[in-house]
């Protein structure tokens, strides 16, 4: 086999509306509508700078079936880029954008193959010399909702000893929180002889399966915090013995994060304000240039936890550090960048407790009572802490590397998980018995 490189990408979701963020300044709101065009460019530039030897796109190109004539222009400007040096690429399309869509039938240039509604196959080569290296398959979706099994349609050629690459957009195993459609199970694309199941679809990225690869690169551009993390597309390098690396690189030009913040220890809501204020620069610098959008998620226990449960505290926290993102804008030397620099506050998730009364539960004759007074004396008797964690951990002790890690623990980490597990017991139980009604 001759080695060859090439990039995998699906759900560019170009020119995402992303409405329904509310209080969002003006320049902040452009900036994310850019985002799907940004990281469409982040693309093209990848793969000049990798020298891929060709691109897959795994369906969802456009966002709307109606997708807007901007989409359009702006994706032939990256197919034109893409052409200039030499790099074809090779789409299907998905429920987002089906084959009978109302848009603008712009002419593909040559280096770009759009798959149809039946499954085609096409050589591809390797740019330094011409010499096939891979056998490319897909299938578009002709309408928005394609329910038959259409992986099964894939042919392996069994004359062909090129490495076999399949496009399809399609919901593996049904996985939850996208349309089952195209519905197909890991077994049928581990069956089918192809080397590469190139999917679209389901926007987390995730490898089902490796040899024969099996993977979903998730989307381009997160577009809600439903989307959260690094986002963008895998680099395959295929060598000589049709092995492949897979390498994820961040396209991303605004990313959606949850940002944890405890409430134990603290005791006034100026408090925590510091502290967000404090996790927001923590973020900034981190940001490698790019917008932020976080949601905090409150944890921990402390006197703030009832102050929180009214709602309108934790909204106020919100507005106070927006006001504070929003100075940003003011400062005309950062420039262009300015929003860049942005970690935008979206929203609290409020995961607290109220404050136990430790001494009390110690004393307590109660299955609670007894498991604190057993993590305590852990504590203070080693053979008892090694009895607790090595039972514990017992599961892992078939994995020689994990159970060389877990014997080279100190009894300092060992006490310290046994009190985070005694802490997450307390939290668990109280909150069951407060739930359930009467705590005794
Ligand atoms: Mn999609």
């Amino acid at each position: 086999m001759i080695p060859f490189r090439f990039i995998h990408a699906a759900d560019l979701h170009l020119d995402s509306p992303f409405a329904g963020m509310s209080g969002v300044p003006d320049k902040l709101r452009q900036h994310l509508q850019q985002s799907t065009f940004a990281a469409l460019k982040h693309l093209v530039e990848l793969a000049i700078a990798e020298q891929a030897d060709f691109i897959v796109v795994s369906g969802d190109v456009y966002d709307a079936s109606d997708s807007s004539l901007r989409a359009q222009l702006r994706l032939r400007e990256a197919w034109d880029l893409l052409g200039a040096h030499g790099i074809p690429v090779y789409v299907i399309h998905g429920n987002h954008d089906p084959l009978n869509a109302g848009r603008l039938r712009l002419a593909h240039p040559e280096h770009v193959m759009v798959f149809g509604s039946a499954v085609e196959s096409v050589v591809a080569q390797r740019r330094s010399d011409g010499q096939p290296v891979a056998v490319i398959s897909g299938i578009s979706y002709p309408t928005s909702a394609v329910r038959e099994n259409t992986s099964l349609q894939f042919r392996r050629d069994p004359s062909s000893e090129l490495y076999h690459i399949g496009l399809l957009h399609a919901n593996v195993d049904g996985q939850e929180g996208h349309d089952a459609y195209s519905p197909c199970s890991l077994r049928d694309l581990q069956q089918s002889g192809y080397d590469y199941w190139a999917l679209g679809h389901i926007h987390k990225r995730q490898i089902l399966h490796e040899a024969p690869w099996i993977v979903y690169p998730g989307n381009l551009q997160g577009r809600s915090m439903k989307e959260t993390g690094a986002k963008g597309c895998y680099v395959v390098d295929v060598d000589q013995y049709g092995r492949a690396e897979l390498s994820f690189r961040a396209l991303d030009h605004v990313r959606w994060l949850e940002a944890e913040l405890s409430i134990t220890g603290l005791s006034s809501e100026e408090q925590l304000r510091d502290q967000a204020e404090e996790k927001l620069d923590e973020l900034r610098e981190q940001s490698e240039g790019r917008l932020q959008i976080v949601r905090f998620v409150l944890t921990g226990r402390g006197p703030l936890h009832a102050m929180l449960q009214t709602g309108s505290e934790g909204e106020e926290l919100i507005q106070e550090l927006r006001r504070r993102e929003s100075r940003l804008l003011e400062i005309e030397e950062l420039g262009m960048d300015k929003v860049a620099r942005m970690v935008w506050p979206a929203g609290l998730k409020v995961r607290t407790g109220f404050e136990l009364d430790r001494e009390a539960l110690l004393r307590e004759d109660s299955f609670l009572g007894e498991l604190l007074r057993l993590a305590d004396s852990a504590e203070r008797e080693e053979a008892l802490l090694e009895e607790i964690v090595g039972s514990a951990l017992s599961s892992v002790s078939d994995h020689r590397r994990l159970r060389q890690l877990v014997r080279e623990m100190e009894a300092e980490d060992k006490a310290a998980l046994v009190r985070q597990a005694a802490e997450m017991a307390m939290s668990l139980l109280t909150e069951q018995e407060t739930k359930g009604g009467a705590r005794r």
